[in-house]
């Protein structure tokens, strides 16, 4: 075909489509959510690098940033390994609550089990933060009560999202600068 034609069925067929609901994407919403990775089992390092591969196939949700990996000593209870912990951003389609449901999959599939309470985990995967949201239901708290007093999740947070605030204003990187003394260096 003559250059011109091609143009012409090219501009036909942009026509066609246009009308065709099937190939206009509707703009989808997407909240913003913020995990912690942790793991002090079998292989800490290989468990929080499955971990990010498996975040990257939770459906309707994208991975958008990867903190470093750190290396932590653990927090509230000593008799127990170091651990290796992240944090990872994600775009999602996903309410909180169903996000939940794909976290405990994924630690699911990393064999995760919990004979006591604060046992070791082979993979922890925490719902930090989804957009403002400060809730408190018998499955889910947001942001996670925790966060506020641990380098292992504030430092990794600062890393990749330093002008990101919590529900109540403060900053990450300023909580952070409190906990830098409890034991976490980056993993080279
Ligand atoms: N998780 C806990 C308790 N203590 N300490 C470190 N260093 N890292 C963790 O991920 C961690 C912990 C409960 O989830
Ligand atoms: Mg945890
Ligand atoms: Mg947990």
């Amino acid at each position: 075909a003559q250059p011109c034609c091609y143009q012409i069925q090219t501009l036909k067929s942009v026509v066609e489509n246009a009308k065709n609901p099937l190939l206009t994407k509707k703009p989808v919403h997407m909240s913003k959510a913020f995990i912690a990775l942790g793991s002090n089992l079998q292989d800490p390092v290989l468990q929080v690098k499955n971990a990010f591969n498996a975040l990257k196939k939770i459906p309707k949700t994208e991975l958008v940033r990867a903190s470093s990996l750190y290396i932590t000593s653990p927090i509230g209870y000593d008799n127990q390994p170091d651990f290796i912990n992240a944090v990872a951003e994600l775009n999602t389609q996903l309410s909180p609550e169903i996000l939940l449901d794909a976290l405990h999959t994924i630690e699911n599939a990393a064999g995760r089990e919990r004979p006591f309470p604060n046992a070791p985990p082979v993979l922890d995967c925490d719902l930090l933060l989804y957009e403002n949201v400060a809730m408190r239901s018998t499955k889910l708290t947001l942001p996670h009560p925790r966060m506020h007093e641990r380098a292992f999740v504030l430092l990794p947070l600062a890393e990749i999202a330093p002008e990101l605030s919590l529900p109540d204003g403060s900053n990450v990187v300023k909580l952070a600068q409190h906990f830098i003394n409890q034991g976490i260096r980056k993993l080279e």
